[in-house]
């Protein structure tokens, strides 16, 4: 009877790691052919998300090589993203999910930094990639070599990582039962072959254990990548949106001097177009939102810039209205005052005619008198409630002028 062919099972591992970690080596070491690019000097050598993949014992193996993080061409502030970004094309390249991640660190080289990225790492895939993350310490060739140097030949790589402090223990504390040293430049072909087993039956473990980390977690953490990546870019967005803020309050300033409906409205596409980039930069985390406030009340400055712009005219208006009503009145109280003299002379030459002399001029003083009161009477309290609705307007305008004033000092202070 013919043997039972056992069935192959799929496994998807993604290498994680700084740049420069070994991630590609070890991702060569688990295909046993060099198939991803590994980097001879300091600088960031795998650039794009690729996968390979190979058979062993009952798997087909999936191995999804990432740039490293803190890729050292990214600009500051653009790491995250691009990390984020990588991070999804990773697992939308495995298909029916992840069963390991493969954190990858030299043997000596995991610093407070390197703790960041992980941390950073937890922020992208959310906690359930804990469960299913190995770490591979690489430089496997040199750690007997060192030992021996230290005066402690033969001792064990555990026995080594519990001797350690700092990030390194921390990690080694968290996921001690996966951690496994790796030589990526092992020639032995048993030794290759051992390693390689390790790391393929520990990713097959971990699956059984804790299952497959899918999309699905990946698509739960948009809140904390979203987060990750505002926080980083904060000082960045900050600096650039103050600036656009003081040019927003300087435009304020001309519009103080003279407003058009043009530049009305030149000004708000303005604050509209830096509303929205806020918003979407903001990505829905909050982190923003204190420049946001500073945008909405440069705005609505504007609308104290526009009652000075109507007090402004209302005074024009009530100076021209008062040369105007002044002068009809001093018209018709002229008139007055010439008809009334006139009809007062009348009276007198018909008073003087008929009467006694003085009779005839008091009458005529009085009659005199009359309309000259009325003129300066009138004269005196349309000045004065004139000057009153000024001053009050005045007030107002000045009031108005140091709240703005005020705004505009918070806003650039
Ligand atoms: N001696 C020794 N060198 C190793 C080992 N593993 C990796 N390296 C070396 O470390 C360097 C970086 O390895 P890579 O695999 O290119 O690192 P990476 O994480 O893919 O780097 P990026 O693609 O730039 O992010 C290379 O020169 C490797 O040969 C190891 O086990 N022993
Ligand atoms: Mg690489």
């Amino acid at each position: 009877m013919a043997a039972k062919l056992e069935e192959e099972v799929e496994l998807c591992l993604i290498m994680l790691g700084k740049t420069g970690a070994g991630k590609s080596a070890t991702g060569n070491t688990i295909l046993d052919q060099r198939l991803f690019n590994e980097s001879s000097n300091a600088s960031s050598e795998t650039k794009v998300v690729s996968s390979k993949f190979t058979r062993f014992d009952n798997f087909i193996v999936k191995v999804v090589d990432c740039p490293g993080l803190m890729d050292t061409d990214l600009k500051s502030g653009e790491d995250k993203e691009k990390a984020v970004e990588n991070m999804g094309k990773a697992i939308g390249m495995c298909n029916g999910g992840v069963d390991a991640f493969i954190v990858v660190t030299k043997r000596d080289q995991f610093t407070a930094e390197n703790q960041k990225s992980l941390d950073a790492l937890k922020s992208i895939f959310g906690d359930k990639y804990c469960d299913n993350l190995i770490v591979v310490v690489v430089g496997g060739d040199t750690f007997q070599g060192d030992m021996e140097y230290e005066g402690c030949g033969g001792k064990d790589f555990h026995t080594w990582c519990r001797e350690q402090t700092g990030p390194f223990r921390k990690l080694y504390d968290d996921f001690n039962d996966r951690f496994l040293l790796i030589n990526n430049r092992e020639k032995d072909p048993d030794k290759k072959l051992k390693q390689r087993r390790e790391i393929i039956h520990m990713a097959n473990s971990l699956k059984k254990l804790n299952g497959k980390y899918t999309s699905t977690y990946f698509k739960k953490a948009k809140a904390l990548q979203d987060k990750l990546i505002v926080e980083e870019n904060l000082p960045f967005l900050n600096e650039t949106i103050q600036e656009r803020l003081g040019l927003l309050t300087k435009d304020l300033l001309n519009l103080k001097k003279s407003m058009s409906g043009s530049d009305r409205d030149k000004f708000l596409q303005k604050v509209d177009d830096l509303k929205k980039e806020i918003r979407e930069k903001d990505r829905g985390t909050g982190l923003l939102n204190k420049l946001m406030e500073k945008v909405k009340s440069v705005e609505s400055a504007l609308d104290d810039v526009e009652k000075t712009h109507t007090l402004a005219r209302k005074i024009e208006q009530l100076r021209k209205g008062e040369a105007g009503w002044s002068n009809v009145f001093k018209r018709s109280t002229g008139l007055a005052v010439v008809s009334g003299i006139t009809a007062g002379a009348a009276i007198t030459g018909l008073a003087v005619a008929a009467s006694p002399l003085v009779l005839g001029a008091a009458a005529a003083g009085y009659l005199i008198s009359v309309p000259t009161y009325a003129f300066n009477t009138c004269e005196a309290m349309f000045s004065y409630k004139k000057k009153q609705a000024i001053s009050e307007e005045k007030k107002q305008i000045q009031a108005v002028k140091e709240a703005i004033e005020s705004k505009v000092k918070k806003q650039t202070g």
